[in-house]
């Protein structure tokens, strides 16, 4: 495949797509030829037919200490606002129609902790360290900080943590929902992960794609609204192959050999 200056890629198991950001001397901070490489190498995946789900992870010390600080110092409001500054950083949750775990040891800061909440699903290591440090330079979270986490652990919560500034522990982000799991190393983190997306990736990718659109919409739907369009994708997916492929291996008591069709 590609090779990157700031990325290592690769499929370690069956169907399962390994994004590593590596940038170890800036604490993997998201500078834009980090962002234009990321969206490169999810967007691979995403149309490689083998691949069912993707982890993303960073290194033991950091996931990603946020967008990069050096890079912006000298943003005019003219530049940022003229060129949809981080704009780009939305593509990576809309066109991802597939399963995406972030696997967080280390700092998730500002954009860092933005890019970890853009997972479906998030797992830390004991030592990870989620934040929204914004105020601290004089911004705000700008890639969906006080949004995502303002749904992921509630108003008062997000609100002490984006005011003031202060971090939220691996212990703390497993109790209050943040992550659907804390693991007692930075490897068992990554790899909780891998067999994670393996398992993912065993499944229909037209039933997991499905699955991720349907939750998905939980976020932005009333919950009737929600209910309805659940439906009317459950309806939908009689009309695939792997329904009948799957529902007819239970019947029979076998394997099912999913199609993706
Ligand atoms: N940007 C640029 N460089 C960084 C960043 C960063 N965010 N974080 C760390 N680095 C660099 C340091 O400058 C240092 O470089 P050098 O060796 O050249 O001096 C190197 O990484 C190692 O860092 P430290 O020496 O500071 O390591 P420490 O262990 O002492 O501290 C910390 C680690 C606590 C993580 C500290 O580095 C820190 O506070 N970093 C900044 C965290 C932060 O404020 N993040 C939020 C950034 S703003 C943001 O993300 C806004 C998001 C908006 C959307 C995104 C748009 C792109």
């Amino acid at each position: 495949g590609k090779t990157y200056e700031h990325l290592l890629v690769s499929s370690p198991k069956p169907g399962v797509g390994f994004i590593q950001l590596n940038r170890p001397k800036a604490l993997n901070a998201l500078s834009t030829p980090l962002i234009l490489e990321l969206n490169s190498a999810l967007r691979d995946f995403q149309s490689d037919k083998s691949i069912g789900a993707i982890v993303l992870t960073g290194s033991e010390r950091a996931f990603a200490a946020g967008a990069d600080i050096k890079e912006m110092k000298d943003l005019t409001f003219s530049a940022a606002y003229g060129n949809d500054f981080i704009e780009t950083w939305s593509d990576l949750v809309t066109f991802l129609k597939k399963p995406l775990i972030t696997a967080v040891n280390g700092y998730a800061l500002g954009g860092g902790c933005e890019l970890a909440m853009m997972g479906d699903i998030m797992y830390a290591g004991p030592k990870a360290m989620f934040g929204q440090p914004e105020i601290k330079l004089g911004v705000i979270p700008g890639a969906g900080g006080s949004q995502r986490l303002t749904k992921a652990i509630g108003k008062s919560r997000a609100m002490e943590c984006i005011l003031t500034g202060d971090n939220i522990t691996a212990k703390q982000a497993g109790e209050w929902g943040l992550v659907a799991k804390v693991f007692d190393s930075p490897e068992e983190c990554v790899n909780g992960a891998l067999a994670t997306a393996e398992k993912i990736a065993g499944y229909s990718q037209i039933a997991a794609k499905a699955c991720k659109e349907a939750v998905n919409k939980s976020q932005d739907l009333g919950i009737r609204e929600g209910v309805e369009y659940e439906r009317r994708v459950f309806h939908g997916l009689f009309g695939s192959k792997d329904q009948k492929i799957g529902m007819t291996a239970f019947a029979e008591k076998k394997k099912a050999d999913w199609t993706n069709e």
